[in-house]
């Protein structure tokens, strides 16, 4: 049976490629795809286990832990903190820096996750995920990380990407060249390449928003939306689709492979609670940017390039408009005339 080319072959294939690598990065991706395959396999047996439903925890979003959230975390952070790749974490679903145990060697990377993104799709069995983005320990840092160490802009990312936990387990991830997507092989347990050289449609027809809040939209978001729906006899000349999936990997996943656009705006409503978007700049804004722009799309808060905002706290939100160039332009000129 031929296998194709895994994960593994594929990143010791580009490690050959740079020049004085130690390989510490392989090792790393290497611990990351074993902990998607294990929370791949904790949410395929959900019921089956006991694992659904809420843990009786929140988070420091002060949101309502699901068993998954927490099985997952701990499973990223057990996978990763032990081998001496990375010099501490950090999470959605912890508070602050996780120093690693004293008896494990510190290595030269910061992992930050989103350990199951979605995870209110878990007990109605809709697609959940895992992002992850990998930084750099700044230059000359010593003793244990702090905070600050975490706070850079999303440009200085090595390796971003998620695990979609869907009808086919995929991982899709960019190191800065393009994108490349996997797909789980479960007859063998590992994941094959099946996405080479993922890009980005320029046209696209389909928007993803939640469409609940409109309410509460900014006029240059409602414009765009407005301008959608209007469809053929409308100011856009042409019908579009909307879809929601509840988990922003799944419906970012859906604009990589089909183009569309993916919105979570900041609204009135967030800005009462003092909330800049609802989405997480670190492990979920910054990381699914990396990927949309390398490839070929663009990632804005409506004004400003998010890969390019200066992070001032761990869990710091902002607002998030993604996907196809053509239409994330449009909806960036909107909020630029509204100025
Ligand atoms: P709403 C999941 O909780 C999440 O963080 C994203 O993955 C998803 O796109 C969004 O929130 C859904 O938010 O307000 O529609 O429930």
């Amino acid at each position: 049976m031929p296998i194709g080319t895994t994960i593994t072959e594929y990143f010791i294939e580009e490690q050959r490629r740079i020049k004085g690598v130690s390989g510490d990065f392989t090792a790393l991706i290497n611990d990351i795809v074993i902990a998607c395959k294990a929370i791949s396999s904790a949410v395929r047996y959900g019921s089956l286990v006991g694992v659904l439903g809420a843990a009786d925890t929140e988070n420091i979003q002060g949101e309502t832990q699901k068993k998954l959230d927490v099985i997952s975390n701990n499973i990223f952070i057990n996978r990763n903190e032990w081998a001496g790749h990375v010099a501490a974490m950090a999470s959605e679903e912890m508070a602050d820096v996780y120093h690693l145990p004293t008896q494990y060697p510190r290595g030269k990377y910061l992992l930050v996750f989103d350990p199951l993104d979605g995870s209110t799709n878990t007990d109605v069995n809709g697609p959940v995920g895992t992002i992850f983005s990998i930084m750099r320990r700044p230059e000359g840092a010593t003793g244990e990380p702090t905070e600050e160490d975490f706070l850079q802009s999303g440009v200085r990312q090595v390796c971003a990407g998620y695990a979609l936990f869907g009808p086919s387990t995929m991982m899709v991830l960019t190191t800065g060249h393009g994108v490349n997507g996997f797909t789980l092989d479960q007859r063998i347990g590992e994941f094959i390449l099946t996405n080479p050289n993922m890009r980005l449609r320029e046209e696209t027809q389909d928007f993803s928003i939640n469409t609940a809040y409109m309410r509460f939209w900014d006029p240059p978001v409602r414009r765009y939306i407005d301008e959608c729906l209007a469809g053929k006899e409308g100011p856009r000349r042409k019908d579009f689709n909307m879809r929601w999936a509840g988990a922003m990997i799944a419906d970012i996943h859906r604009v990589l492979i089909n183009g569309g656009v993916f919105l979570y705006p900041t609204d009135r409503k967030l800005r009462a609670k003092n909330q800049e978007g609802k989405l997480r700049l670190l492990y979920e804004a910054n990381p699914m940017s990396f990927v949309v722009e390398q490839a070929g799309g663009l990632a804005s808060t409506g004004t400003q390039r998010i890969m390019e905002l200066q992070p001032t706290n761990l869990h710091q939100r902002c607002p998030v408009i993604m996907g196809s160039k053509s239409e994330v332009e449009r909806i960036v000129s909107y909020h630029l005339e509204a100025q």
